[in-house]
């Protein structure tokens, strides 16, 4: 009992790194029930984080935002009133509407003014009547409800977001489906992973969290996102669909909630299979077949990291291993099943994202191609380099491995033929060999 003490004991000091996550561990007691939230202390914005990045927001009003041959440079315009119309440089806007869009270099106050343009340069104020000031109170709301976690944070926001917008451009969209439609969708994919903990659908089941009491194990994680994102949008102040009609605020709440439900992987298929379904018949004058396209869409915005340069891609893998090794973490000191993909000790870079690019992105992004045709250079291309990339580093890794395992090999068989050696010379004449009988 001691030995299996000390070991759990040991295990539990190993995952000393857990404490930044601020986890409130305390399993010295055996009844108490772990939760797997982390501590609102350090998972949730501080005051002070909120009210900084506020004024930098409000006060970017007076900064005008241009890239200069790659480097961001930023200079007060010459107003220094009140100026209601963002000034973002003719650059940016054009990058923003690409794939290639590397978030890594804003700063969450940026990204929030980046956010208000896309709803500027989508029409959506006057088509919508949303007042600036509104829209800046919800997007300063949704930055606080997304959480300090390595991947499903704010900048993941924008990212599916930013996904989504490009998407919109590349395809044309604003030809084919109505301004409400669009809306609903940038909506969708900036709103669908509010006050994520880090910790996935499968985490909350087995643990049996507050979600998945609440939400019965049905999608607890996007019940989740999708309620926090109309508990902002109930409030007057955040409400950018304030002067809207009853009737357009139940088409895009219906739309919003379809859209961030269908960003569960675990109903990946049933959503690929419906849109093959149609696929040979799509029209967008029907309804049921644009609800299974914006569901197409915000998964395809969700997971589409390795679409983007790989100097953006790669640090995202990082961030979702690290939360998805926390979580592995967790679940082994809690005696719960660890998904494999999950766990720190089976995982590789290469080997999590080989399978998934072939077996999850690919096929999806193909189907949607099938649609879209110009998808196929502007997304499909790209994540065939990030395929190749990653079997080239799978196969290194595989020779690396063989390598150390052959010179380990070497080294034993080695060490083992010395210890006999020795061990003749000390056991005086070789008794291996019959030697004549002496009477
Ligand atoms: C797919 C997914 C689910 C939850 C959280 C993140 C992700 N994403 C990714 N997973 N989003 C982007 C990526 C990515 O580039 N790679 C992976 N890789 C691995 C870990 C994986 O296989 N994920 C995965 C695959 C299928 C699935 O449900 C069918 C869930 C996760
Ligand atoms: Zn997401």
């Amino acid at each position: 009992m001691k030995k299996q003490v000390d070991s759990f004991r040991e295990k539990l000091e190993s995952v000393e790194h857990l404490s930044w996550l601020g986890l409130f561990k305390d399993l010295s007691e055996g009844t108490h029930k772990p939760s797997p939230f982390y501590h609102k202390r350090t998972l949730r914005k501080t005051r002070e984080e909120c009210e900084h990045v506020r004024e930098k927001f409000l006060q970017m009003r007076f900064v005008k935002i241009h890239t200069k041959m790659f480097g961001i440079v930023h200079s007060y315009c010459s107003c220094h009133h009140l100026c209601s119309s963002l000034e973002v440089s003719e650059e940016v806007r054009q990058y923003l509407k690409t794939p290639t869009f590397d978030n890594w270099q804003w700063e969450d106050a940026e990204i929030m003014v980046l956010l208000q343009v896309m709803y500027t340069d989508l029409d959506f104020i006057p088509t919508f009547n949303i007042e600036p000031e509104v829209l800046q109170q919800f997007l300063f709301e949704i930055y606080r409800r997304y959480n300090n976690i390595p991947f499903h944070n704010f900048k993941h926001c924008f990212c599916v977001t930013q996904m989504m917008y490009g998407l919109i451009w590349l395809t044309d969209l604003r030809s084919k489906m109505d301004s409400i439609d669009l809306l609903i969708m940038l909506t969708s994919a900036v709103c669908h992973d509010l006050d994520h903990t880090g910790y996935n659908n499968a985490y909350q089941i087995n643990a049996r969290t507050e979600l998945a009491l609440r939400y019965n194990d049905i999608s607890p994680l996007e019940n989740h996102h999708c309620a926090v994102a109309f508990e902002i949008l109930e409030r007057t102040e955040s409400n950018i669909f304030r002067n809207l009609s009853m009737d357009q605020y139940k088409r895009i709440r219906e739309g919003i909630i379809k859209c961030i439900l269908a960003t569960d992987m675990s109903r990946h298929n049933e959503v690929l299979n419906k849109f093959k379904s149609i696929l040979p018949v799509f029209d967008f004058t029907n309804k049921d077949h644009r609800d299974v396209l914006m569901m197409i869409l915000i998964k395809v915005s969700d997971i589409s990291n390795e679409a983007r340069p790989m100097e953006v891609a790669e640090p995202w893998l990082d961030c979702l291993l690290q939360e998805f090794f926390n979580q592995s973490d967790v679940e082994k000191l809690e005696g719960l099943p660890v998904t494999p993909f999950m766990d720190r000790d089976k995982v590789t870079k290469p080997s999590s994202q080989t399978g998934f690019i072939r077996f999850v992105l690919l096929p999806l992004f193909i189907e949607l191609a099938n649609l879209f045709p110009c998808l196929e250079q502007h997304i499909i291309h790209p994540v065939r380099k990030a395929l190749d990339y990653y079997t080239e580093m799978e196969k290194a890794l595989e020779t690396e491995q063989q390598n150390r395992a052959q010179s380990e090999n070497a080294a034993k068989s080695k060490e083992a033929a010395g210890g006999r050696q020795d061990s003749q010379t000390d056991a005086g004449p070789d008794t291996s060999k019959p030697e004549s009988q002496s009477t």
